[in-house]
């Protein structure tokens, strides 16, 4: 149906056009390979070509006319073997897509070293007739740049989401082990297609019933079902488990019953689930257990769990998301203060998972100083796909260009952020991104169709950290919508445009941390009562009737000496730092003159209004692309862009009066008074 629930994969009949070039390829599949992941892989040709052709693609055992798809690696098919392939270059999950010739027949090839290999170039080639490419020529070489190619799911277990605005866990406890919903599958499916090669089941805020027995069983189901799309299970691991479900006094990480405990508890796991990933812990963080409970620092409570997974070949991701509410120290520091000391402290199946930015998923943030600062110490990047700070899945803001922004900062240490997550840059053995799920069980799995898009460019930039935001926004508008050039162009348009637009109406030019409490949803940045100091707007952009702005050079808190010399010089100059982050770094008088020559005020204001204006302007473009959108959708999608102009002028007349209230400064000229 026209719900969403396929995504972007889709597979309705080409348009004509696109389908006439299809004429005499992919007339057959030939695959020789048995694993369920050879099948997953048929299985999904046959549906999207046969879907997308108009016509069936018959699975045969040799070629027999042109236009085959040969799908296999060199040791199921001889004919593959004894082609040349740079099959060297792919590893164990790339691929090589090749047109050739096979005993007279035009063939496409797809071949892999490993069959997962198999299942990503499928998927390749689907998206490769999806967006409309030419099937004649082909020649692909492509393998994951990233090790790690992880969803995070804050999914707990009586089923509610933390920070999910698509409805409920998919994770259906209840009926599980014995009742595998499809959906498991089409998940597994949608993960593969982008490249993703694992899923942390359970939120961060962790629940250690996960790990008994019983709830055990149902990993391993869910295991079952997603293990031939490469995609393997993690848990978090609760660090007072031992305590909780293990009968034990204490769960300092040194205490021998306790390492017994954990070492024990991992071989029980992998007993059960041989390919389990790993752990994934928050710890000493918003009031979660850890090992400074007992005195013990990162490293201690790291290790230990490192320990108990490593003969099985586990890793243990320990997140770098830390501030402590009797720490004195701007927050934006925090992480970097504690964990620095410790690189190279950590077992080498440690690895460190840090937020983009050193606060947290705020619509705009400066990429955190710990990339590039921990050469001995693999780190994992995490994204926020969930849009808790950016008005949930209501409001479109098509999160590629926030991620590409981070992943291309240099990082003063000699490469880019893409570098440090890609392992490339400090050897890392392992490495890689991991995103926040916004999956629930919704009918259109995200709350909104175009969040979707985020799903799809996280899985994209997993694998690809070099992709183009703006190519992967192109591909899946296409696969989701059209191929229509009218409609593609706009749309992409609409996309680039729409995550600045969000930053603009609610935290313009560095600002940040201003949103109402709890919740996070809407306006709130005269809130300055709450217990804890850095959980208050105030805390962040101190406006008084001087200025605004948080100080984080040597005069302030100097947050910016975490960084490189290179990139500090440049955050710590105000002439120099880019002006979409003025405010995250500098406090500086309301008639602070911009690059602009306005004054900081009014080009504080008229940000607040380019973004109300950039949201009319996309709701004008939609309705414009009615014609190539189907009814359902093109309404869905048009009701949200309404509450979203509706919400942006909200935080614009908000944000304004507040800090008017402030400063007590007049409107520029041609400001709308707010309503
Ligand atoms: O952004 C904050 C969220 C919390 C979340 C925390 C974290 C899982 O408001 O809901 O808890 O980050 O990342 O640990």
């Amino acid at each position: 149906g026209e719900d969403g629930y396929d995504l972007w994969l889709r597979y309705r009949p080409l348009e004509a056009g696109l389908q006439a070039r299809y004429g005499r390829a992919a007339t057959e599949l030939v695959a020789t390979g048995r694993s369920a992941t050879v099948e997953a892989a048929a299985a999904e040709l046959e549906r999207g070509l046969s879907g997308l052709l108009g016509r069936p693609l018959p699975r045969t055992a040799r070629i027999g006319k042109d236009g085959a798809i040969l799908l296999g690696t060199p040791a199921s098919t001889p004919a593959i073997a004894a082609m040349k392939l740079p099959l060297d270059r792919v590893g164990a999950e790339g691929f090589v897509i090749r047109s050739t010739r096979i005993g007279g027949r035009d063939v496409i090839v797809i071949a892999a070293n490993q069959d997962i290999g198999l299942l990503y170039g499928a998927f390749r080639l689907l998206r490769l007739v999806q967006t409309g490419a030419a099937p004649e020529g082909l020649d692909i070489v492509d393998a994951p740049k990233a090790k790690l190619r992880l969803l995070n799911h804050w999914d707990n277990l009586d089923r509610t989401v933390e920070r999910g605005y698509a409805g409920f866990s998919l994770w259906d406890w209840h009926k599980l082990p014995d009742y595998l919903d499809p959906r498991y599958t089409d998940y597994a499916r949608a993960n593969a297609s982008i490249g993703i090669n694992g899923t942390v089941l359970t939120n961060v805020n962790a629940n250690a019933e996960v790990l008994t027995a019983p709830y055990l069983e149902k990993v391993k189901a869910l295991a079952g079902v997603f293990r031939p799309y490469g995609i393997r299970v993690y848990l978090t691991a609760r660090f007072s488990a031992p305590i909780e479900i293990g009968g034990l006094k204490t769960a300092d990480p040194l205490d021998p019953a306790v390492r017994a405990w954990w070492r024990a508890k991992a071989d029980e796991i992998y007993r059960t689930i041989p390919d389990f990933g790993g752990f994934l812990v928050k710890a000493n963080s918003e009031g979660q257990p850890g090992p400074q409970d007992y005195k013990r620092n990162h490293a201690d409570g790291a290790n230990m769990l490192a320990d108990a997974v490593k003969p099985h070949g586990g890793v243990v991701m320990w997140r770098a998301f830390v501030y402590a509410a009797d720490n004195r120290e701007d927050r934006a520091k925090q992480a970097y203060s504690e964990f620095k000391p410790l690189d190279g402290h950590f077992r080498d199946n440690v690895i460190v998972q840090v937020k983009n930015g050193a606060i947290d998923f705020q619509p705009r943030e400066p990429f955190h100083p710990l990339f590039g600062a921990m050469p001995k110490t693999p780190l994992v990047m995490e994204f926020q796909i969930t849009k808790e700070y950016l008005g949930f899945a209501t409001h479109l803001a098509y999160l590629g260009t926030m991620w590409e922004e981070v992943l291309r900062a240099d990082t003063g240490h000699g490469g880019t952020v893409a570098r440090v997550v890609d392992g490339s840059l400090h050897h890392y053995p392992v490495s890689g991104l991991a995103g926040v799920a916004n999956i629930g069980n919704d009918r259109n799995w995200t709350g909104s169709h175009f969040d979707q898009a985020n799903w799809y460019a996280f899985g994209r930039l997993a694998w690809d950290p070099d992709a183009s935001a703006r190519t992967i926004a192109a591909d899946w508008a296409r696969m989701t919508f059209s191929n229509e050039d009218g409609f593609v162009r706009p749309t992409v348009d609409v996309m680039m445009a729409s995550h600045q637009a969000v930053v603009d109406y609610m935290t313009p030019l560095g600002l940040h941390h201003l949103m109402a409490t709890g919740h996070h949803y809407g306006p709130g940045p005269w809130v300055n009562d709450l217990g804890r100091p850095d959980w208050n707007p105030t805390y962040y952009h101190r406006a008084d009737a001087q200025g605004i702005g948080f100080d984080r050079t040597r005069s302030g808190s100097d947050a910016v000496s975490q960084y490189a010399p290179s990139v500090a010089r440049i955050f710590a100059d105000p002439k120099r730092v880019p002006e979409d982050l003025l405010l995250w770094f500098h406090h500086l008088p309301w008639d602070h003159r911009m690059a602009s020559g306005r004054s900081l005020w009014d080009e504080l204001v008229l940000r607040y209004g380019r973004g109300v204006a950039e949201v009319r302007r996309m709701r004008a473009t939609w309705e414009s692309l009615r014609p190539f959108v189907d009814p359902r959708r093109h309404a869905d999608v048009a009701a949200f862009l309404r509450i979203q102009e509706k919400e942006a002028i909200w935080w614009r007349d908000a944000s304004v009066a507040y800090f008017r209230s402030i400063n007590r400064l007049p409107l520029p000229p041609g400001a709308p008074e707010p309503a």
